[in-house]
């Protein structure tokens, strides 16, 4: 009896949020052009702290613990990037854990750090699995590591939103758990490639990779619109992943003078070898894709930074008043600097956490499973993140993604525009 009345309460409860939902819109903490249709954010309640890994104060919530794992590089030399996907992340989810505990759920963070390197990744994600409290994970950044891992998420049912990973082949091996909100590499390496021809004016490249599978699935792309554009290649050299000194690759490049080195790979390799690239006396053109998207390039380039220009599949939130609203609150509250890929760790978050509503609402207000969360998800469409609409293809890729360019100064990353 007991139980039953319980469950009719929070039934009630589910009934009045999801019609608040409906009414708002959307996010309205987003502020953003809500689109109908599909996982609308319902309106955020709370701002709590952003302390602790689960934020706020979570009370007892009858319906049980529900945890949402990220899964970035916390340490090491790609943890900027890292930090920022699960800081987006956690702010998206410490402002609606009021809106769960309404509900009766106690919505918990699950921060995990992959440190940039397959094993850890698969190892973590055995743990994730394992853990019937874990419903999604945002993750990964890097797309060598996202790929081993989902076949983990897939024998679990662990659906995966990544806001960061790029790599074609990811979406391409028809797992059920896996989404992106980001465009892929075959969309962000023909754009770069074509940008550097007609914009840069560039008719000769050295394309220099970091071997990883974004890092040479890139550079692959972007070799491939080159050649259909007759761009002449004069090399294609792969690089060592954390090694300090580059001079072997970049002698062959200084003895070629190419109008441009094009980099696929991430900005601790980016940084040093266009550093050393000047050194040497290279004038023409650097370029990289959204692996250079990391303000640690500007401390590890120094002033060599200056005129290097990247692509990127994660927009610029301060382009508008609104996005830049959200931007201050963002820094304030979670006292941590923005990059550009904060705010799809935000989205990516938000678009789990309409999955899970959408699934508790589902099963009567009850607990879901993971398959029902994953469904959930699956459908998402036209969802209106803070930055980026969503609508997920069968493949789990986002047909709203979108590429756009940027160009160092010596102090920041400056947004040119959308890439065509
Ligand atoms: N897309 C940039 C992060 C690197 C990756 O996808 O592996």
């Amino acid at each position: 009896m007991k139980k039953r009345s319980h469950i009719s309460i929070l039934s009630a409860v589910l009934v009045a949020s999801v019609a608040l939902t409906g009414c708002a819109g959307g996010n309205s903490s987003a502020g953003g052009n809500n689109a109908s249709g599909g996982n609308s954010t319902p309106p955020a309640q709370t701002q709590p702290s952003t302390s602790g890994s689960s934020g706020g104060t979570a009370a007892p919530a009858n319906g049980g613990v529900i945890k949402i794992a990220t899964q970035t590089p916390l340490s090491g030399n790609q943890s900027s990037l890292g930090d920022a996907i699960k800081t987006g992340a956690e702010y998206a989810l410490n402002k609606r854990k009021e809106e769960f505990k309404a509900l009766g759920f106690d919505i918990q963070l699950f921060p995990q750090d992959d440190q940039a390197d397959p094993k850890i990744g698969v190892s973590n994600a055995e743990m994730l699995i394992s853990d019937p409290d874990v419903y999604g994970v945002v993750g990964h950044l890097n797309s060598g590591v996202a790929i081993p891992s989902s076949v983990k998420y897939e024998e679990g049912k662990l659906v995966m939103v990544s806001p960061a990973n790029t790599a074609v082949k990811l979406t391409e091996e028809g797992k059920k758990t896996v989404h992106r909100i980001c465009a892929r590499d075959d969309a962000q390496g023909p754009k770069a490639a074509m940008y550097a021809k007609n914009t840069l004016g560039v008719k000769t490249a050295f394309i220099i990779h970091d071997k990883t599978a974004y890092g040479q699935g890139l550079g692959d792309q972007v070799k491939m619109q080159f050649e259909k554009d007759g761009v002449q290649l004069l090399g294609y050299e792969g690089i060592t992943q954390g090694e300090k000194d580059y001079s072997a690759v970049l002698n062959q490049v200084t003895a070629k003078n190419p109008d441009i080195i094009f980099f696929g790979g991430l900005y601790p390799e980016g940084g040093i070898l266009i550093k050393q690239a000047r050194e040497k006396g290279y004038k023409g053109y650097f370029m990289g894709g959204d692996g250079l998207d990391s303000s640690d390039m500007i401390k590890i380039a120094g002033p060599a930074v200056e005129g290097v220009v990247f692509t990127s599949v994660a927009g610029d939130v301060t382009q508008t008043e609104e996005g830049k609203k959200w931007a201050d609150e963002y820094k304030k509250t979670t006292n941590k600097p923005l990059e550009t890929y904060s705010v799809y760790g935000y989205d990516s978050m938000n678009v789990i956490l309409n999955g899970v509503l959408e699934a508790i609402k589902a099963n009567g207000g009850n607990k879901p499973t993971r398959e029902q969360v994953l469904d959930s998800v699956h459908k998402t469409k036209d969802f209106q993140g803070q930055f980026t609409k969503v609508t997920f293809d069968d493949k789990g890729d986002n047909t709203n993604a979108d590429v756009f360019i940027y160009k160092y100064d010596k102090e920041k990353s400056n947004f040119v525009g959308k890439a065509q």
